[in-house]
């Protein structure tokens, strides 16, 4: 199985500021745990983060007939992409939302998500460990 993980603005800015919220771990870290539970799981993986709704736009339209399903963390631009729920749409493929951070318990504006209307799942509040349950949640799919 090949997953996309798409990440958001300022998510490379990991362990630098906002550790109570965010964590002390690095946007490397992040990457290296991504790439280690993928190799346990037998996932093929591309690990993409991008501060620019256009860039990421053009990551989930190269995905299409390339990759099996998309994480996605669109980190600010959950709570303001049309664009970004236009593309998952178009490319119809599996996608899970993930959020580091429990979304429903912060503020207002963090509590609309337009990506999630076109994901399976969304998974917030379990830090790096909800990349893996949503590479989880997308295998189960494909075993169906
Ligand atoms: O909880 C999450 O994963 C978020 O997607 C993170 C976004 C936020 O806008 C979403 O509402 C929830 C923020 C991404 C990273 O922001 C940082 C800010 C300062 C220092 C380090 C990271």
């Amino acid at each position: 199985m090949k997953l996309l993980f798409l990440n958001g603005p300022n998510l490379n800015m990991l362990g630098i500021r906002e550790p109570d919220i965010y964590g002390r771990q690095t946007y490397a870290d992040l990457e290296n745990y991504i790439r280690d539970f993928c190799g346990e799981l037998g996932i093929d993986c591309e690990i993409v983060q991008s501060n620019h709704e256009g860039t990421l736009v053009d990551a989930i339209q190269a995905a299409y007939g390339k990759m099996d399903g998309i994480v996605i963390n669109p980190a600010a631009y959950t709570h303001t992409s049309v664009a970004l729920l236009d593309a998952l749409k178009a490319v119809m493929l599996p996608a899970v939302e993930v959020h580091l951070s429990d979304v429903s318990k912060r503020e207002d504006f963090r509590q609309i998500s337009y990506v999630r209307l076109a994901c399976c799942r969304t998974v917030a509040g379990y830090g790096f460990e909800g990349y893996r349950l949503a590479a989880e949640h997308l295998l189960s799919l494909e075993k169906q």
